[in-house]
């Protein structure tokens, strides 16, 4: 009940549409107000941040209506809610997409003018972004939150608050330096916190028998430490709709302050030490795209943040007045990857050890709510947990998990008598060697639904990754196909395609992207593609003065931007591409450059601290390019650029830039992608392997538009078990001499040794047959080359690619959540006052 009785008027401006202030009068008042009370400054004296936060503050507060809007009318009613439990959210800078989202971006502009300092680009381009995430698997996640508003369905995502994000990338001496990412430092404006719904998890501890009122034994879990989650709440607008949903953010703080006995012993230092260890939770987000380490520290982020959200769930099912056996009519939740995971386990704990209810009863409801979606095949990301460390921090977990082991292994056991073999495989716990919890068939045991990203991924998850549990379970497992928000990604990122697709299309294009279909018969248009060139020219302008502000790297507009950003992993190959262009500048070298076109091939993406090779590889690519670029063989055939610190902030300058999309994981390796989407979306062609999404986005496109090439995924398994890759170096003209060059250092300065673990490694193993897909991957450069020799062609296929991509925005994606995994439906946000 509230200290404050009923009757108390809303602000003025709740509920009434008249009277949100969005204009640019009410823009620039609500600025100038928050200069002044909110930030303590003159308008005289404002710095480009202080008018980021003015106009910040001012957007915060027009967007304030339709969060409160949409939270009262969750509260008040019953509809089901979408809880997405992600470790990540990449969700990018918040004013310039929130502008968007209000239709504000005219009216933001013109309110900084009546200041008469910087403008709004100006302005935009002082945010720091929140680096909540490695790659992917984060932005994906931020992704269909910003749909799940825009299709105004109730939800909230669940992760962590770090504070600090995945670390800057600097490049100095062509190799990677990790910087820590400060983005709170300036303050941060687009976080509402809740310290009064904070919430208490335990860690550590012991399991102890009792005997409860009737007389019947439960157990009940002693932790031996608590920390405090306070949930710190970023509110995602919906494109023009009144809903506004929210990524709710877990800190963690020390549960006391500190040890008060410690402290009057005199000891300070111990007794904020609980204090520091606590807070060390939301401290950093592990910056391993992909790869599980095991580290203690990283499982109890997971149980932190999990056991925060499944806590603040069950008390906003009480706030509704709904019985907690009605968890999953009210909830439900999907597993972003196994990270939360542990979710299982302790939502099995909340409903049998703290509402008492039933074993068979609760698991009734935790397998009704929980769904899991899988995001790779690669071995060393599925995560394993030794039950030494899980059981030392999570005692009672570990028993649930044997529990619920026990079970499905006795179902298993009634399915395929005598089958020991497959207990072994199936179980949840590996038993060989050390035993470990084996996260994925924890969430795939549990999930009512298991899906994978991409058609071709969702296909392998069954057949290879899972196939005895879709045996067991063959309705369980489904494809949902990765999406990518055309607001962002097309909207805001690219204002000149933007323009032209809102005169082409109609306004209301960005909520309606089937209708990029009509841009079909335009494809051929003389006129049309005239000005598409021109959009494409104006990106490319933009992305050439980022390169030359970073690198003082001078490209040309006009040539192919030829572009790989993406986390650099072996797997993704971008040595294959690096490798291709030293063969391209043989070719120059010898004058072999027939077929050959102006190209500017730009890389960028961030290395794990700990993964050697890769760092290696972005080594190898800056010394290319410093010797490529100072070469005046060239003739302006062939520039090479690493693009420092590649987010999305600066994703937003590439894909709208690029003419041609580099997509060239090993076959059956990359589960789906996702900034293939965000190229092809801008009208750029692909070259790329039959893998992941790539496979659908050519079927989309056309298979005239794509440059495929390199062996599939079968292929790929045939070559493997008797794969000799020396003997592919003879079958590429140059090749040889492109690796002679290499070891003999003509990258490097001279250094021959610099280099040679990276030959050694292609030569002598190729994990990832690079060689065996490089000849293929040569003439598809060369078809590429040559199709930009035609301008009209270039242009009918890069329009072709954008009419034709609108399969792969996030609102496909989630529609297809909402009617085949969560059974949800759109609830419509009423923004009157009709609200007790
Ligand atoms: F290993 N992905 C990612 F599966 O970005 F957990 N980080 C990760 O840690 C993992 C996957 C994990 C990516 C996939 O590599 C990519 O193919 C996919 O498009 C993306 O997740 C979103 O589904």
């Amino acid at each position: 009940s509230s200290p404050v009785p009923h009757g108390i008027p809303v602000p003025a401006s709740y509920g009434d549409p008249q009277r949100n202030g969005l204009t640019a009068n009410d823009l620039f008042d609500g600025m100038a107000e928050h200069l002044f009370y909110t930030l303590g400054t003159r308008a005289e004296g404002a710095s480009v941040h202080d008018l980021y936060m003015a106009l910040s503050h001012a957007v915060r507060d027009r967007l304030m209506t339709r969060h409160l809007a949409t939270k009262d009318q969750l509260r008040a009613g019953s509809a089901k809610v979408v809880a997405y439990f992600s470790a990540e959210f990449l969700i990018g800078p918040q004013l310039g997409n929130n502008l968007l989202m209000l239709g504000m971006q005219a009216e933001a502009a013109e309110a900084l003018r009546r200041f008469g300092g910087p403008g709004l680009d100006q302005v935009l381009d002082v945010e720091e972004e929140p680096g909540l995430g490695n790659g992917g698997l984060g932005r994906l996640a931020a992704c269909y939150l910003e749909s799940l508003a825009s299709l105004e369905f109730p939800a909230s995502g669940y992760g962590i608050r770090y504070e600090f994000g995945i670390f800057d990338q600097a490049i100095r001496d062509g190799w990677q330096v990790e910087i820590t990412d400060k983005w709170l430092k300036g303050g941060w404006p687009w976080e509402l916190v809740y310290p009064a719904q904070s919430v208490s998890v335990g860690f550590g501890g012991h399991v102890e028998s009792y005997g409860d009122e009737q007389g019947a034994e439960r157990r009940r879990w002693l932790p031996a430490h608590r920390a405090l989650g306070v949930p710190h709440d970023v509110p995602v607008l919906g494109y023009r709709v009144n809903s506004c949903d929210r990524i709710r953010l877990w800190r963690a703080v020390a549960a006391e302050s500190f040890d008060v006995h410690a402290f009057n012993e005199g000891d300070f230092q111990r007794a904020v030490q609980e204090k520091v260890a606590s807070e060390t939770l939301s401290k950093v987000l592990y910056p391993n795209d992909g790869t599980d380490q095991g580290k203690r520290l990283r499982l109890e982020q997971q149980h932190f943040f999990v056991s925060c959200s499944l806590q603040d769930m069950l008390r906003t099912l009480a706030l509704r007045g709904a019985p907690v056996q009605s968890f999953a009519e009210h909830w439900t939740v999907q597993l972003n990857d196994t990270h939360p995971s542990i979710a299982v386990a302790e939502l099995m704990r909340l409903l049998v050890d703290e509402h008492r209810l039933g074993w068979d009863e609760a698991w009734t409801i935790t397998t009704a709510s929980i769904a899991y979606t899988n995001h790779t095949l690669l071995p060393e990301a599925l995560e394993r947990w030794e039950v030494g460390l899980f059981g030392s921090l999570l005692p009672r977990h570990l028993e649930i998990i044997y529990e619920i082991n026990a079970r499905f292994l006795q179902q298993v056991r009634l399915h395929a008598p005598g089958d020991l073999d497959l207990l072994r495989r199936v179980s949840i716990i590996h038993e060989d060697g050390t035993k470990a919890v084996r996260m994925a068939h924890l969430a795939t045991v549990a999930a009512h639904h298991v899906n994978g990203v991409a058609a071709l991924h969702s296909q392998l998850v069954k057949t290879d990754l899972f196939p005895d549990f879709a045996a067991l379970w063959p309705g369980k497992f489904t494809n949902v196909t990765n999406g990518v928000t055309p607001r962002r990604w097309l909207a805001l990122a690219n204002p000149p395609l933007a323009r032209l697709l809102g005169e082409t299309l109609g306004d209301d294009w960005p909520a309606h992207i089937e209708r990029l279909r009509q841009l079909e018969p335009l494809a051929t248009d003389s006129g049309f593609q005239q000005r598409w060139a021109a959009c494409k020219l104006a990106c490319k302008r933009r992305l050439a003065g980022v390169i030359a502000e970073q690198s003082q790297v001078l490209v040309d507009p006009t040539s192919l931007f030829d572009i790989q950003v993406k986390r650099i992993h072996e797997y993704k190959r971008q040595h294959l591409n690096a490798l291709q262009v030293v063969l391209q500048y043989l070719r120059i070298k010898h004058g072999e450059t027939e077929g050959m076109v102006p190209r500017t091939v730009i890389f960028g993406g961030k290395a794990a601290p700990g993964y050697w090779m890769a760092k290696l590889i972005i080594r190898f690519i800056s010394g290319i390019a410093e010797t490529i670029n100072a070469d005046p063989d060239n003739r302006g055939l062939l520039r090479v650029a690493f693009l420092a610190d590649y987010n999305v902030k600066l994703g937003e300058r590439v894909y709208p830039a690029a003419d041609l999309s580099e997509q060239i994981s090993t076959a059956g390796l990359e589960a789906s992608g996702t900034g293939n989407m965000k190229f092809a979306l801008n009208g750029a062609l692909t070259i790329g392997t039959l893998d992941g999404a790539n496979v659908e986005i050519r079927q989309q496109v056309g298979t005239d538009n794509f440059f495929l090439f390199g062996h599939t995924t079968e292929q790929i398994a045939e070559l493997r078990s008797d794969y000799r890759p020396w003997e592919w170096v003879e079958k590429v003209p140059l090749l040889r001499e492109a690796l002679d060059l290499i070891e003999r250092g003509h990258f490097s300065n001279g250094d021959g040794e610099l280099f040679r673990p990276l030959v050694q490694n292609i030569v002598g193993r190729d994990s990832y047959f690079l060689l065996a897909d490089l000849p293929d991957y040569l003439v598809s450069q060369n078809d590429a080359s040559r199709l930009w020799a035609d301008p009209s062609a270039w242009q009918r296929a890069s329009i072709l690619n954008t009419a034709r991509s609108g399969y792969f925005s996030s609102d496909r994606a989630i529609r297809e959540y909402a009617e085949r995994v969560w059974g949800v439906e759109p609830l419509p946000v009423a923004m009157g006052c009709e609200v007790s």
